[in-house]
C-alpha cells in the first residue's frame, strides 16, 4: 500500500522526536546537606581525600564563586526548586518535620521543566519543604501534595532533617513499611506517647546533645519534636545513606534508555553523623570526616552506574551544597576535637547561618564529559539560576511572573562563559548582596556570633561592605571608606526586595 504524505511526515516525525529525546542528556542534581567550600579536596582540603567528588570536578568545571540561596536548608532548597528567593515568602526559614508543603503546587518548579521536556524525574533523599496541606501530613494515610504534585514523577524522601521527627522514609505519597497497626503521631509542641525523650532519659542515649536535640529518642539519638509508633517504618541511621544511594542507583537503571531527571539529596553531612560501619573512624577526624567519605563514596556510586551502563558521556551531573559548613551543630560528636586543622569553609568566614561567604559559598560542580570544557570556572552563579538555565536549555517556557530570581546562566553551566550574574543576594539572618567583587551586608539586629555553634554570623547593626577580590575572608568592612559604593549596593537591593516583595 502507498504510504500517504501525512503517514511519512508523521513517521519522520516521530523519528525526529525520538532523536531528540535520545540526544538529550540526562540530569542529575547531587544536593550535599552542611558541605563546606572546604570539605572536599578539590576545594583545598588536605586532612581529607574526596577522590569520587574531586574526579567530576576533574572531567567538568569547578566553580569557585557559586552559592546556595541561603546559610540554612530550607530556603536554599525552597529557591533551588522554585527559581524564587524564600526570603520573599513567609514561613520558609528552617522548617520543622510536621510543616505543611511550602511551595505552591501551580508554581514552575526545576522538576515540572523536566517533566514538561518529556524526562522522567525523581526526588530522593533529604526534602525539607514540609508535606501535605494546611493542616501538614497524615503519616498515617495518603500524605501530599509533596515532590509527587511538584513535577517529580516518582520520590523517595525523608521529610525533614535527620535530626527532626519522624524518623521514617516516604515512599511516594506513603510511608514506606509503616504497619497501619502501630500508627505515627508526631508533635512538635509537647510529648505525645510514652517513647523516652533526651532531657528526661540521657542515659538511654548513645550520642549526647550539645544543644537541644532532646525530645523523642530514636535509636539511641535525641531528636527535634515528638513521636511515636511506625516502628517497623524507623529508618537505620547508619545505612540510610546506603539505602538512598541504591535507590538512585535502582532509578538510573531503570531509566537509562530514555531522558531522566535525579535531584539526589543525600542527608550527609548534616548532624546526626552516623556514617556506616565502611566508613566509622577512617577519616580521623571523627564522625563528621567520616560522614564526607560516605558522601562521596555515595557520588562515586552513582558515577559508577552511570559508566556502567555507558551513561556518563550523555549525562550532567551538578554537584552543590545547600549551605555552608558547621562544626557543632547539636550533638557531642567530637567534630571540634578531632578537626586536626582542618578548614571547613576553606579561606572562607563564617559558615552555616552565617551572612559572611561561608554561608553560601559552597561546592559547585558540573560534569558533562566531552561536552563541557574542563576547567576552573569564576563567575558568580546561584543555585537559583539551575530552573532558568535548563529551561533554556530544553527550550521550555516559564510562566509569566515565576521563577523571576532565576537567571539564565546555561552558558557558564555549560563552560562557555565566565560573565558574572549582574548580581546575587545571599540569605542570613539579613540579607546581603554581591556585584562583582563587592559585598554589602545590610545592618540587622541579630547577633554577630552564635555561640552554640561557635558560627560568626555576620551580622552588624552597621552597614558592612568588602571587597572580595582582596579580602576573601571579609575582615575589613569598607563601608565607612566607601560609603557611595554602600549607597548604591543598598539601593539596588532595595530594589530588587521592593520588586517581588519580600517577607524576614
Ligand atoms: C537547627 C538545629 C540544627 C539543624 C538546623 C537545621 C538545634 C540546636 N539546632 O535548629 O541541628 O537541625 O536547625 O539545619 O536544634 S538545616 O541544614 O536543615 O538548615
Ligand atoms: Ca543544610
Amino acid at each position: 500500500m502507498k504510504k500517504s504524505y501525512l503517514s511519512i511526515l508523521i513517521t519522520l516525525t516521530a523519528l525526529n522526536t525520538a532523536f531528540a529525546q535520545q540526544k538529550r542528556p540526562n540530569v542529575i542534581v547531587i544536593y550535599a546537606d552542611d558541605l563546606g567550600y572546604g570539605d572536599v579536596s578539590c576545594y583545598g582540603a588536605r586532612k581529607i581525600k574526596t577522590p569520587h567528588i574531586d574526579q567530576l570536578a576533574q572531567g567538568g568545571i569547578r566553580f569557585t564563586n557559586a552559592h546556595a540561596s541561603s546559610a540554612t536548608c530550607t530556603p536554599s532548597r525552597f529557591s533551588i526548586l522554585t527559581g524564587v528567593y524564600a526570603w520573599r515568602k513567609k514561613g520558609t526559614g528552617i522548617a520543622p518535620g510536621n510543616a505543611a508543603l511550602l511551595i505552591d503546587t501551580a508554581q514552575i518548579t526545576l522538576a515540572k521543566v523536566f517533566q514538561q521536556a518529556g524526562y522522567t524525574s525523581t526526588a530522593i533523599g533529604k526534602w525539607h519543604l514540609g508535606l501535605g496541606g494546611k493542616g501538614g501530613p497524615d503519616w498515617n494515610g495518603v500524605i501530599k501534595p509533596g515532590p509527587l504534585e511538584l513535577g517529580f514523577d516518582k520520590s523517595y524522601i525523608i521529610p525533614a532533617t535527620l535530626d527532626r521527627v519522624p524518623t521514617v522514609i516516604l515512599d511516594g505519597h506513603r510511608v514506606e513499611n509503616l504497619d497501619p497497626n502501630d500508627p505515627i503521631t508526631v508533635s512538635y509542641h509537647q510529648k505525645t506517647g510514652d517513647w523516652p525523650t533526651g532531657k528526661d532519659h540521657p542515659e538511654l542515649l548513645t550520642m549526647l546533645s550539645s544543644n537541644g536535640h532532646d525530645n523523642t529518642i530514636i535509636n539511641g539519638i535525641g531528636r527535634i519534636g515528638y513521636m511515636t509508633g511506625g516502628k517497623s517504618a524507623i529508618w537505620d541511621d547508619y545505612t540510610l545513606t546506603e539505602k538512598l544511594t541504591d535507590k538512585a542507583t535502582h532509578f538510573i537503571i531503570e531509566n537509562k534508555d530514555k531522558p531522566f531527571f535525579m535531584y539526589f539529596a543525600s542527608p550527609n553531612i548534616h548532624v546526626p553523623r552516623t556514617p556506616n560501619k565502611q566508613f566509622a573512624g577512617k577519616s580521623g577526624m571523627g564522625p563528621r570526616g567520616d560522614v564526607i567519605l560516605e558522601f562521596d563514596w555515595s557520588v562515586g556510586r552513582i558515577m559508577k552506574t552511570l559508566d556502567s551502563l555507558g551513561l556518563s558521556k550523555n549525562t550532567i551531573v551538578v554537584l552543590s551544597s545547600d549551605n555552608g559548613p558547621v562544626v557543632d551543630d547539636g550533638y557531642q560528636d567530637q567534630a571540634e576535637e578531632m578537626l586536626n586543622g582542618h578548614k571547613p569553609a576553606g579561606p572562607l568566614r563564617g559558615g552555616k547561618y552565617s551572612a559572611f561567604d561561608g554561608g553560601t559559598r559552597v561546592p559547585f560542580i558540573v560534569s558533562w564529559p566531552t561536552i563541557v570544557k574542563k576547567g576552573v570556572n569564576d563567575a558568580l552563579i546561584s543555585q537559583v539560576d539551575l530552573l532558568s538555565s535548563f529551561s533554556a536549555f530544553l527550550s521550555q517556557k516559564i510562566p509569566e511572573n515565576q521563577a523571576y530570581d532565576s537567571f539564565n546562566m546555561i552558558n557558564q553551566l555549560l563552560g562557555k562563559s565566565i560573565v558574572n550574574r549582574p548580581y546575587l543576594v545571599e540569605d542570613a539572618n539579613g540579607l546581603g548582596i554581591i556585584i562583582d567583587n563587592w559585598k554589602y551586608i545590610e545592618p540587622n539586629n541579630g547577633s554577630p556570633y552564635d555561640r552554640t555553634t561557635k558560627t560568626e554570623l555576620g551580622n552588624s547593626k552597621e552597614p558592612q561592605l568588602y571587597d572580595l577580590s582582596a579580602d576573601i575572608h571579609e575582615n575589613k568592612n569598607l563601608a565607612g571608606q566607601y560609603p557611595e559604593k554602600v549607597k548604591s549596593l543598598a539601593l539596588k537591593l532595595q530594589q530588587i526586595k521592593s520588586e517581588h516583595g519580600y517577607h524576614l
